[in-house]
């Protein structure tokens, strides 16, 4: 498997004083001991780059960096200019800042130089686990900040929130291209059926064909009607293929199980949010009853489109499944209704106008009340029977052994 080109990656670089907690702070967000952590000032010495997947966040560079108190000469001197000329490549800043330590002219400068180059700065004030400096105090006042202490894992969670919140807004992974490598042969099953827009492919599709040619990989496409003449003109078969997910189990029974299958809907749900927890939560469908009520929420108020996906397909799949009507509420637009705890399970389309940051936050909403979400594709995907095997060409399926043992 490729990996994820650093381009799509979000690069995240980390400043602060030598000691405030830079290295750890990493460490923390990671889950891993990426970098070396002593209480000896100055152990980073050179920017260290760290590529990761960071969760829920997405695939990102962690840049850590030496301490940009080093003043006192010039070896120092040049460790801090090398230190903030980082900045110039990244898309988004930490400054760690000790709250038993010093802060101030330093971090100014920090933030000086974020502003002037255009690029997200979030101030984190780690080792709150320690009592506040009043020079850290003074210099905090009237900013904000997140609160962490990286050596008891405090606060975490929230700096992961204020990152996704930060990351610019353009900024989303890749589709396909992560999974591809070059001359590898791509088969696209797109059907073009009465919900097909006229005279042109729909957006998950075309990304698809742009990753394949991006990544130098071969595409190729057909309907579901020609599917076995096209793998029968195959001297090799297709190292993926990847299917509209309407007509998975159609696609499954003839694609060999040999050959990786997907659909363009979990690789939608993946760039665009958190797969594996809309993947964890289209479980709670297996303990809907009769008259429970699901919320179906579709980011935009006119999606013509898919209309029957959402009004007619999915509640007649859902009812049928739990064996009596549901009580199924659609909510249009940016907003959930007041009354969000009342619903069992909220089905989102598959957000294909908003970019990650604008779903992930949207998937926060119902997490924060305990509140299970999946999608339109992952739900579709779950009720045809299509799990596991679409997921286990996504890599994050393999990482996560949670995820590989709910089925
Ligand atoms: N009490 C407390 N100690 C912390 C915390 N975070 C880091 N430390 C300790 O602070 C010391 C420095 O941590 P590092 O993560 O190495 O700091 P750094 O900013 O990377 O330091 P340099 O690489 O030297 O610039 C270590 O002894 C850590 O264990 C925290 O939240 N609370
Ligand atoms: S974001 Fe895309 S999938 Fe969602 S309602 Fe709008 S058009 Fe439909
Ligand atoms: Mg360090």
């Amino acid at each position: 498997m490729a990996k994820v080109m650093n381009g799509d990656r979000l690069h995240i670089a980390i400043f602060g004083r030598r000691n405030a907690g830079k290295s750890s702070i990493i460490n923390a967000l990671t889950g891993q001991p990426v970098s070396i952590v002593s209480d000896t000032p100055g152990t980073t010495t050179d920017p260290v780059s760290k590529a990761m997947e960071l969760l829920p966040v997405g695939p990102v560079m962690l840049i850590d960096t030496a301490g940009i108190d080093d003043t006192e000469n010039e070896l120092g001197l040049e460790r801090v200019r090398r230190s903030l000329r980082v900045l110039e490549s990244s898309d988004m800043a930490l400054l760690v800042v000790d709250a038993s330590g010093n802060a101030g002219e330093l971090e100014d400068e920090v933030l000086k130089k974020c502003d002037e180059q255009k690029v997200p700065c979030i101030i984190i004030l780690n080792k709150a686990d320690l009592p506040q400096s009043d020079k850290t105090a003074g210099w905090l006042n009237g900013k904000s900040f997140v609160k962490t202490s990286a050596k008891n894992s405090e606060g975490i969670e929230i700096l992961k929130e204020k990152i996704i919140e930060a990351a610019p807004s353009g900024w989303e992974p890749p589709f396909l291209k992560d999974l591809l490598s070059p001359g590898q042969v791509i088969l696209l099953v797109t059907p073009i059926d009465a919900s097909a827009p006229k005279g042109r492919m729909i957006m998950p599709q075309v990304r698809a064909w742009r990753d394949i040619l991006d990544a130098d990989a071969i595409a190729l496409s057909c309907q579901t009607e020609e599917l076995a003449a096209t793998l029968a003109k195959l001297k090799d078969p297709p190292d993926l293929v990847v299917t509209d997910s309407q007509v998975f189990p159609k696609v499954a029974a003839v694609v060999p199980e040999s050959v990786p299958l997907t659909s363009f809907s979990i690789l939608s749900a993946r760039q665009k949010g958190d797969l594996a927890e809309m993947v964890r939560a289209v479980k709670a469908v297996d303990s809907l009853r009769p008259g429970d009520k699901v919320l179906i929420a579709e980011s935009c108020t006119h999606h013509s489109l898919h209309d029957d996906i959402a009004r007619v397909k999915i509640p007649k799949l859902l009812n049928k499944k739990v064996g009596g009507d549901l009580i199924i509420d659609i909510a249009a637009g940016a907003g959930y209704p007041e009354n969000l705890q009342e619903y069992k399970l909220v089905i989102h389309c598959g957000a294909c106008t908003l970019n990650r940051r604008e779903m992930l936050r949207r998937q926060a909403v119902p997490a924060k009340l305990g509140l299970p979400m999946t999608n339109f594709g992952v739900l579709i995907s779950y009720i045809s029977g299509v799990f596991p095997r679409a997921l286990k060409p996504i890599p994050e399926f393999e990482e996560e052994t949670w995820l590989r043992k709910q089925w």
